[in-house]
């Protein structure tokens, strides 16, 4: 083995987003880049004599950057590495691993629900030792670290065979590579009631769907609602991980599940549908002839935790993103515990976790998670809400009604601009900055402003501020419209409008969540000059 000290010179775009570092594939090949990131990451934590869990999504030059880190993890003195099988992780099976063994941090490489593949996108970020994504401190060390970076360390080993469970050896360092399903499944069988989910799979009325949309969740969901639970050999849809994901966007939503959705729709529809996207993150939950908003989802979670085994005690508190509807703000109050408004992204739920001020949290986007990880996680809701019907013994819809009927509802919708040019997004953010002062008070499509703000966060753990983390309109009445600009996209800008209306009582207004806030979509275009700063006229992606 040689150690070699490569000279370099700093790309100044190694700014790590919402959740990572995400490019194009082809920025990551271009030479010295994935090493400059890896070495400013290895440079700010605490690398040496350490345990690094490694693993991705199983997307395109997954394998390749999985041999590059371990050469670089050898190079700079880590102890030991831990990796999936193959290189794969989901990404709450990596915060669960990170964990359990002590490390000291890990790579999850993943861009998540974006498209893969040669031409797709690829994405690193770097989880700390409780599990969850870097904290902004440590990210903005990365990246100035980046910006100074003169030289990497590589060993020239060989690659190391990925597919064997069991022990090997890069030079110095300790490969441990390990069955990643077992563990996680080993984990949601100590929250969940195991033997009631088996009961209602072999009940005979009960049938579900579960699109893992060729990504890291397949093998998971074979196991556990297959071979655990019992169901039906077609139970699981486009189970089998490929690089590229067939060719689709792995994400759980409207826009892309749209195969799962007409299966729910159908005539002959299951009881149940549920997906993941590409890193096992993120959740989509369909009822017969039913959508669950996630926004919905993680209140109905919330008021119901008390019936689920690892949840029994109560819960500590509850944390939404901020452009997450107030559904949950409504159970928090009704249960006595605190709901806590983060900036979107899940590195902002950690230190409320690690302090026990919250058990559960979720965001707009299809991610809801509880304490047992630092990281969302799909294949927990999912196991949440079938521990929920099995107890509760009455369909999707009828325990989301309810749940509306009981604490009002929060009609809400998401519309993407998607690859706006930067100077458009810039441009529209300005004007909604230099409006702030000039908006309250106004009536705008009907709908009376109340105030508005930049949202700036301070952590209440370590006091740490974060700024301009969106803008939110307030309306009287409790309803909202949020503008912000995406931190995950690979191409321009990304615009997302979040609207929301509270109605107390949902007998009175129209059933159809476009139609029931078309005064408020009406408002942000208006407020935000959207049609016309951006050149299009309707958004790219409804969720
Ligand atoms: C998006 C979502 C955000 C989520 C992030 C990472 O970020 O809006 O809620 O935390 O993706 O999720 P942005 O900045 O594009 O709005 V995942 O599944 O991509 O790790
Ligand atoms: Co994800």
């Amino acid at each position: 083995m040689t150690t070699q000290t490569i000279a370099t010179t700093p790309f100044n775009d190694q700014k790590p987003g919402t959740s990572g570092l995400r490019k194009k594939v082809t920025t990551f090949q271009t030479a010295h880049y994935l090493e400059n990131f890896v070495q400013s990451i290895l440079n700010a934590a605490n690398s040496i004599g350490a345990t690094i869990v490694i693993g991705g999504d199983g997307r395109f030059y997954n394998d390749t950057a999985i041999q590059t880190i371990i050469k670089m993890c050898s190079a700079n003195g880590v102890r030991e590495v831990i990796i999936g099988q193959n290189g794969i992780l989901s990404t709450p099976a990596a915060s669960n691993l990170i964990r359990k063994h002590e490390a000291a941090g890990g790579f999850i490489l993943s861009a998540s629900h974006n498209p893969g593949g040669p031409n797709g996108d690829f994405g690193i970020k770097f989880n700390q030792a409780n599990g969850g994504p870097a904290v902004e401190q440590l990210t903005e060390q990365f990246y100035n670290n980046s910006l100074n970076i003169t030289e990497y360390r590589i060993t020239d080993d060989p690659d190391i065979d990925l597919s064997e469970i069991g022990s090997a050896q890069s030079g110095h360092l300790n490969v441990t590579i390990i069955d990643a399903a077992a563990d996680f499944v080993d984990l949601m069988s100590h929250l969940f009631d195991f033997d009631k989910i088996k009961n209602l799979f072999h009940s005979g009325s009960f049938r579900m769907r579960f699109d893992a949309m060729h990504a890291v969740t397949g093998p998971y969901a074979h196991a556990l609602f297959e071979q655990i639970f019992g169901g039906l050999p077609h139970t699981v849809m486009n189970g089998t991980p490929l690089t590229d994901f067939g060719g689709g966007h792995p994400d759980p939503n409207q826009a892309h599940a749209k195969e799962l959705i007409e299966i729910l729709n159908s005539a002959n529809a299951p009881c149940f549908g549920a997906a993941s996207d590409g890193d096992g993150d993120r959740n989509l939950i369909l009822g017969k002839h039913f959508y669950v908003s996630p926004s919905d989802s993680l209140a109905v979670i919330a008021a119901n935790a008390y019936l689920i085994p690892g949840y029994s005690r109560g819960i500590s508190g509850i944390a939404r993103s901020m452009p997450t509807s107030q559904a949950a703000d409504k159970v928090a109050e009704f249960l006595g515990v605190e709901c806590y408004e983060t900036p979107t992204g899940w590195k902002f739920f950690g230190n409320l976790l690690d302090d026990n001020k919250i058990t559960l949290c979720g965001e707009e986007s299809f991610g809801t998670g509880s304490d047992h990880v630092r990281e969302k996680d799909g294949l927990w809701a999912v196991l949440f809400w079938l521990n929920l019907l099995a107890v509760k013994g009455e369909s999707v819809q009828q325990i989301v009604e309810g749940h509306w009927k009981t604490f009002g509802r929060h009609y809400y919708t998401r519309h993407d601009y998607e690859a706006i040019p930067t100077e458009s997004g810039n441009r529209i953010m300005q004007h909604l900055q230099d409006s702030l002062t000039t908006l309250p008070g106004q009536t705008i499509a009907g709908l009376a402003i109340e105030s508005c703000d930049d949202f700036s966060y301070t952590d209440p753990v370590d006091n740490s501020v974060s700024e301009h983390q969106g803008i939110r309109i307030l309306i009287t009445g409790g309803s909202r419209i949020i503008f912000r600009l995406s931190g995950t996209g690979t191409e321009g800008a990304t615009l997302r409008v979040y609207l929301e209306r509270y109605e107390p009582n949902t007998a009175a207004v129209n059933q159809d969540v476009q139609v029931t806030l078309a005064k408020h979509i009406a408002a942000a275009d208006e407020i935000a000059r959207i049609t016309e700063l951006s050149g299009k006229s309707a958004p790219d992606v409804i969720t």
